[in-house]
């Protein structure tokens, strides 16, 4: 059975989690990263030289990681016209959202996110947290224009590049900060919402 190493609180472990669950594919996910350790045996460097999760292992032994391309690789594989758009131009921009949410939004959010759930208060940054609360804010601005025109980031079908950005925003939302509206990305959020292998492998609470 394909097996996905790596914890299931991890951003970047539930984009190909979320995923699966989308495919109705089997999968074995098993523990590893943070508190779990795994990620530093000899063992797992063999798989994951990075030694982070996720990683893919499918049944004949082929290892993936990089959850972006875990993604990309299980939704051209299973899902072709539908999670992979086949029209170059669809699907670039697919692919440029995907990118995005690595590059950019998770950078962005990323002190915030850390402090507050990661880090025991007395040891949190607050000059760090509120400047990645405003970097958010200004790069959330770049995907509400963009949805204001679409109902999801490549067009008016649910595709693999809401994937990971989807599992950002779940995490902007599920904070205790402050926010400004974004009624765009609200609507596209609330669409995700309804799938229910969005609310089984992302919607869940922050740890
Ligand atoms: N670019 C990599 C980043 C992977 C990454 O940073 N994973 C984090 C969890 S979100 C990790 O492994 N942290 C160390 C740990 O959990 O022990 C990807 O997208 O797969």
């Amino acid at each position: 059975m394909l097996v996905i190493w790596g914890r299931d609180n991890s951003v970047n472990v539930q984009k190909p989690l979320w995923c699966l669950e989308e495919l109705g594919l089997p999968y074995e996910r098993r523990d590893a990263g943070g508190a779990f350790g795994v990620v530093d045996t000899p063992a797992y460097r063999k798989l994951n030289p990075n030694g982070l999760v996720p990683t893919m292992v499918e049944d004949d032994g082929f290892v993936l990681w990089e959850s972006n391309a875990i993604v990309r690789y299980l939704a051209a594989k299973h899902a072709p016209g539908t999670l992979w758009p086949i029209d170059l131009r669809v699907r670039a921009e697919a692919d440029r959202w995907m990118d995005w949410q690595n590059m950019v939004y998770w950078p962005a959010i990323r002190p915030v996110f850390w402090n507050i759930v990661r880090t025991p208060e007395a040891d949190r940054d607050p000059a760090a947290m509120e400047a990645s609360r405003l970097q958010t804010i200004e790069v959330t601005r770049m995907l509400e224009s963009h949805l204001a025109e679409r109902a999801y980031v490549a067009g008016n079908e649910f595709t693999m590049g809401d994937i990971p950005i989807g599992c950002g925003v779940w995490r902007w939302f599920a904070l205790p900060i402050e926010r400004p509206a974004f009624p765009h990305v609200e609507r596209w959020f609330d669409r995700l919402a309804q799938r229910p292998a969005f609310r089984k492998a992302v919607m869940q609470p922050l740890t």
